[in-house]
């Protein structure tokens, strides 16, 4: 028998620049995904913009950064795809797309809003009633089926106006403008969403300049902290405000949950691990969690010579704006180490030593369900929270054959995952739900290509954009929805 409450939460989660589309529907604001190319494993995806000159031009696409020269406007450039303009369409879909997620059995749905849906350029007084409407209805139609929607107030898609303007939140204006937005959100849906997360992986901003072998310059890594600091703020002032506006609320942080081994016995490997655990995971958990910086924040910040603007206010902020849940995504461990060797891989936010008992994607994501209750485990015990997986899944090829689709290595994947996650449970960790990543196919945030799929629901749509976006069944989908109608008792 397994361990999972019953009224444990199964579902799926996405996000809403790649699966939306309706990217110039009603009052919509560019968001600073439709200006990303897609990517691939031999070119990254890029950010386009006209230059003063007039003369084209693009920068590396990482999540939330904008590089935008000075003089320069983001563009959508002629000859290149823009694969989040359209995505999967779920925004004429999404009637559809949750009959067969109530199909499965769903008890939630994790999504997220688009600002520039509500706020298109970030900086009106007022939001947009269509695009208020819009995700009401969304929310209805869950409602219908008994799914309780969990949102996602910014995931990897601010509006593109604040993005240049505030140089990706180096301004403290974008605290203001990030809280009328969720206010804005709290008082609209207040009766209609209960489960709120802030940002999704917060911690991305810091992850990035260490898997890229900690290469970032220390300009880069103070204007990570900083952003994060800002982010940090609004985060706690928007958990304040919502509580305010329903104390039912339960708001969560959201932290890429990529578990850090060491390479070696190695004394000074050990030391590394746990350092790279600092800086990776428990700086923004603890903030988030605990309210405030943790000890060790004194030695990262002085690696890179970083001076924080932060105020009385803000400490007084993050203490009482602590979140209710702990919510986090999983899908790999990294291995580090201080000694020479060239068996690196690397993939999404991690990069380091290839794992010798590990088996890898083709992305080069290590497959490890342990990583999930090793880090179960060490979380629940650190904060003492209610715990959520809001993404795990594996992203693949999938192929059509006579018309089916026979992703056993998907469901093979989930089925070690939830079996860590159900150890974890038997061991006293206290896990409230499940939302695997991609319960249907969506664009790649990584590659920005439709051909990395998760889904348990297959979409018609190519890396070009060409498909009838039709929706079709895949053999994980009746395998999930035998998972939930057992409660986790037949994987
Ligand atoms: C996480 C993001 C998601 C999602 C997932 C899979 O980091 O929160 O947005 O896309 O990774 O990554 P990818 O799409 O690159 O395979």
């Amino acid at each position: 028998m397994a361990h999972f409450s019953k009224d444990f939460l199964w579902g799926g989660a996405t996000a809403a620049n790649q699966i939306e589309g309706g990217y110039d529907e009603a009052d919509r604001g560019l968001s600073i995904s439709d200006v990303t190319t897609e990517g691939g494993l031999d070119h990254p995806r890029m950010v386009t913009y006209i230059d003063k000159d007039g003369k084209p031009g693009a920068f590396v696409s990482m999540p939330g950064a904008t590089d935008f020269p000075e003089g320069s406007k983001p563009a959508v450039l002629p000859d290149h795809y823009y694969p989040n303009q359209v995505a999967i369409d779920f925004y004429h879909h999404y009637k559809e797309d949750i009959k067969m997620f109530a199909e499965m059995g769903f008890k939630v749905f994790r999504m997220s809003i688009s600002w520039s849906r509500i706020f298109p350029t970030g900086e009106e007084e007022k939001p947009s009633q269509a695009g208020l409407d819009f995700y009401r209805s969304v929310f209805e139609e869950l409602h219908k089926y008994g799914i309780e929607p969990m949102v996602t107030i910014s995931h990897y898609d601010d509006p593109l106006h604040l993005s240049v303007k505030y140089h990706d939140w180096s301004d403290r204006k974008m605290v203001d403008l990030y809280v009328r937005y969720a206010t804005a959100l709290f008082k609209e849906y207040k009766d209609l969403v209960k489960y709120w997360l802030t940002f999704n992986e917060i911690n991305s901003s810091l992850l990035m300049l260490n898997a890229f072998g900690g290469n970032g310059t220390d300009e880069q890594y103070r204007h990570a902290y900083q952003k994060l600091h800002y982010q940090f703020v609004a985060s706690a002032r928007a958990v304040k405000i919502g509580h305010e506006i329903n104390p039912d609320f339960q708001i969560g942080n959201m932290i890429c949950g990529i578990v850090d081994y060491p390479y070696t016995p190695d004394p000074k490997d050990i030391l590394l691990n746990r350092h790279s655990w600092e800086q990776d995971i428990f700086y923004c958990s603890d903030v988030q969690c605990k309210g405030k910086y943790p000890t060790y924040a004194k030695r990262l910040w002085a690696e890179h010579d970083v001076h924080l603007d932060i105020t009385d206010q803000d400490k007084q902020d993050l203490l009482e704006g602590k979140v209710d849940m702990y919510t986090f995504s999983y899908y790999m461990s990294n291995v580090v180490t201080t000694h020479d060797t060239d068996d690196k891989v690397g993939g999404n936010f991690a990069a380091g030593v290839r794992n010798p008992y590990l088996k890898y994607s083709e992305w080069g994501w290590a497959t490890d369900p342990t990583g999930l209750q090793y880090f179960l485990e060490m979380m629940y015990d650190r904060y003492e929270l209610p715990m959520m997986v809001v993404e795990n899944g594996l992203g693949a090829k999938d192929k059509i054959e006579d018309g089916k689709i026979h992703d056993d290595y998907r469901i093979d994947y989930l089925r070690q995952h939830i079996a860590a996650m159900d150890k974890a449970i038997e061991n006293g960790v206290d896990v409230r739900a499940y939302t695997t990543w991609g319960c249907i196919d969506e664009i790649s945030a990584g590659t920005g290509q439709m051909s990395k799929r998760y889904g348990f629901i297959y979409v018609d749509r190519d890396d070009e954009g060409k498909g009838s976006l039709d929706r079709m069944k895949k053999d994980s989908f009746y395998w999930y929805k035998k998972v939930i109608e057992s409660n986790g008792d037949d994987l």
